[in-house]
């Protein structure tokens, strides 16, 4: 039997990069010939992309904190036991643009839930079961907000969103990676594009290092 696969996650607020560098991750892991797959939160199974539709569209009613909190977490029992759960047990890594760690700084920091029962609901669908390594990458939040505004395209419930409310965001996922040392790597995201990915590089290296020896 293959051992387990490792679950690395990618984290950060608003223009940090996710997408952009997200490519710099499987490039460090195929160069290693390691199988893994990608796959994003809320998302990765039919049943999860349609509930992350309706959590990003915008709406005219309001969606309360507690509705938004369920949905994300409904996607994810379904995204763990579909697909997470089987890839790490078959041996294959994942890796996840976004995972529990987002309900901390969104729901939890940006709309104000309680931590305390964001934990609750994270225990009742992973029951223990922690990303291996989380990438934070992290930009101050009027960077971030101009980057997605040069990008342009129509802006999702989230992305309209003002800079109070990625403040919080920021704030919780910054204390996050305080508090969980050996889980997390923060990388300045604010640096040119070549710095980040040379961070990210490092970051990879040292993981692999452990754990794929
Ligand atoms: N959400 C939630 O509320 N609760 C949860 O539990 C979870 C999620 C899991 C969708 O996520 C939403 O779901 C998300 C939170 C919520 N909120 N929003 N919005 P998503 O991950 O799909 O959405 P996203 O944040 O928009 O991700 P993204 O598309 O990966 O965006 P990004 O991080 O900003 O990445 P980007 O598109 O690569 O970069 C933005 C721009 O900056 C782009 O033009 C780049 O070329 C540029 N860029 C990137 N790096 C640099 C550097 N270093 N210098 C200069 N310019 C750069």
């Amino acid at each position: 039997m293959s051992s387990r696969g490792r679950f690395i996650t990618i984290e950060g607020g608003e223009g940090v990069g996710k997408s952009t560098n997200i490519a710099c991750v499987e490039q460090c892991l195929q160069e290693r010939g390691i199988r893994y797959l990608k796959t994003r939160e809320p998302g990765g199974t039919p049943l999860a992309e349609e509930l992350r539709n309706l959590l990003l569209a915008p709406r005219t009613e309001k969606v309360c904190e507690k509705t938004e909190l369920l949905l994300v977490f409904a996607a994810r029992a379904q995204h763990l036991e579909q697909v997470i759960r089987p890839a790490l047990a078959q041996g294959t890594w994942v890796l996840c643009d976004r995972f529990t760690d987002a309900t901390y700084a969104y729901q939890g920091g940006g709309r104000g839930l309680s931590l305390a029962t964001i934990a609750l609901l994270e225990e009742l669908v992973q029951e223990g079961l922690q990303p291996d390594l989380t990438l934070l990458l992290d930009v101050d939040v009027r960077t971030g907000m101009a980057r997605v505004g040069k990008r342009g395209g129509e802006a999702d419930r989230f992305e309209r969103e003002q800079l109070v409310f990625f403040e919080a965001v920021r704030a919780i996922y910054r204390d996050r990676a305080a508090s969980n040392p050996a889980r997390f790597r923060l990388v300045d995201a604010g640096q040119p594009l070549a710095s980040v990915q040379h961070d990210i590089r490092c970051a990879m290296a040292e993981f692999l290092e452990r754990n794929h020896g």
